[in-house]
């Protein structure tokens, strides 16, 4: 829900950082529940923006069905440097197997029960292809194999994860946003969601606060997942119920709730969201109420907290907040902002405390919209990413969630991603976060601008790099 700049107000209005499409549900099958829009333009009106019409966001593909397929396994090369599994031929007597086994100088070894396949220590000094590469050549060996590695394999079961989150898995497929909305994807446009998922989910105790419209505390994907019902400094109270839908879908993207055979999936499932009202039901906010919201954050617990949404202007007390937080350990996520112009958003451009975040897209080309400058640190995928929206918002005839375009949409990626490494390594400091998550990022527009450059900084997130500890090839 990107506005138009404020122009006559004595504060500074900060603008929210996305434009929303509206999706719907075209039956009750659940079986078969495709987003579309047959009520696009009316809700596309309440949000469109001039930058939406000025540049077309997305490339026009002819009409596909989408399929829903199951992922083919990794392949996995990593195996046991030590051992192998061996198959004898069924001719070969006990005495010649056993003969065998130590002539090699076979170590450990071990039957396995019902197939007839024995595993073993490769003899001292001889490396698991050493011992593979003599064996092949024996008459009586069935077959001898490396004992590869095997690993959960999280994917999870959200029934939009492998049709629609292109985002955090990117198969290749066509995304099918609208009947005029078709774009394809390329495999691996993604931020490497699921082998990071490998290593961890989240830890409850890591809070991601958003800063935002509030949330939608009683959404499915959320109602589980916020640790309280936050702060709302709009009206001064202490429920920051969401009266619009942006901070719904932004909290959605960093903490859904994952693995539940419902919706979508979050890039941190495990870890929590508190909601910190800080814009209207217009989509405007100030600048007081912005700084108020950060430091209540930070006092309330939270290690990690996301803006989508920011303002034009440079102002001390913002960037004082934005100190208090880094000075107590919590990092600090923003949104570059929409305009297409080389002025990051505040708090985004404040390098020493906050990472700054534009948007790609499912080929990891960089969005048209996002503002650039030198203060720009990674870029996560912020095209119609689809995420949760209250269900009075879109109309009861659609399902409660949303496909939404901005800078907005990026920022959660990477403010989960930070929740992830702060569940993995709790005693990391903001510096040491924002720094993994500066250089682990893909380059990905470096045929044009090798290296961090103003568009995108060090690249489009990669978790996978960030997260896990080594992986070999
Ligand atoms: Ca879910
Ligand atoms: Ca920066
Ligand atoms: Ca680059």
């Amino acid at each position: 829900m990107f506005r138009e700049k404020t122009t006559s107000t004595s504060f500074f209005g900060i603008l929210l950082l996305a434009f929303s499409l509206m999706p719907g549900l075209s039956d009750g099958k659940a079986a078969d529940r495709r987003l579309k829009t047959s009520q696009l333009q009316q809700k596309k009106n309440e949000v469109s923006t001039r930058t939406v019409r000025q540049k077309p966001l997305v490339r026009r593909q002819s009409r596909k069905m989408i399929k829903i397929q199951m992922p083919a396994r990794i392949q996995t090369s990593a195996y046991a440097p030590d051992r192998i599994m061996v198959k004898f031929k069924p001719e070969v007597t006990i005495q010649s197997r056993e003969n065998m086994i130590a002539a090699y100088q076979m170590r450990d070894v071990q039957e396995i029960p019902r197939i007839n396949v024995f595993r073993m220590k490769v003899p001292e000094g001889m490396s698991v292809e050493e011992t593979l590469a003599l064996l092949q050549f024996n008459p009586d060996v069935d077959y001898a194999r490396p004992v590869y590695k095997t690993r959960i394999f999280d994917i999870p079961n959200d029934s939009f994860f492998m049709l629609y989150q292109y985002n955090l898995y990117n198969r290749g497929i066509v995304l099918d946003i609208t009947p005029e909305i078709q774009p394809q994807t390329t495999a691996g446009a993604d931020i490497k969601a699921t082998p990071a998922w490998d290593v961890t989910t989240g830890n409850p105790e890591v809070v991601i606060a958003v800063l935002d419209t509030g949330a939608d505390m009683t959404h499915l994907e959320l109602q589980n997942k916020v640790v309280s019902s936050g702060r709302d400094f709009v009206n001064d109270d202490s429920d920051a119920t969401d009266d619009s839908f942006h901070g719904t879908h932004v909290a959605g993207v960093a903490a859904a709730e994952t693995d539940n055979a419902e919706g979508i999936a979050g890039v941190a499932w495990n870890c929590k969201i508190l909601p910190v009202k800080v814009i209207d039901q217009e989509g405007t906010g100030y600048y007081d109420d912005m700084i108020e919201g950060i430091i209540w954050a930070v006092d309330n617990g939270a290690k990690v907290l996301n803006l989508s949404l920011g303002g034009d202007v440079a102002d001390p007390a913002l960037e004082a907040a934005c100190k208090y937080a880094y000075d107590n350990g919590a990092v600090m996520v923003a949104a570059a902002g929409n305009d297409a112009l080389n002025a990051v958003a505040y708090p985004a451009a404040y390098d020493d405390y906050v990472l700054a975040v534009a948007a790609t897209d499912w080929n990891d080309e960089v969005a048209s919209f996002n503002n650039y400058g030198p203060e720009i640190d990674v870029a996560a995928p912020g095209m119609w990413i689809l995420s949760a929206a209250p269900q009075w918002y879109v109309g009861e005839e659609y399902l409660p969630y949303l496909f939404v375009s901005g800078t907005s949409t990026a920022c959660p990626h990477v403010a989960g991603f930070a929740a992830l490494l702060f569940s993995f390594k709790s005693w990391l400091t903001p510096d040491q976060v924002m720094n993994i998550i500066r250089y682990t990022a893909d380059d990905v527009n470096s045929s044009s601008y090798a290296g961090k450059d103003d568009y995108i900084g060090y690249g489009r997130i990669n978790m996978e790099r960030g997260l896990v500890p080594y992986k070999l090839k």
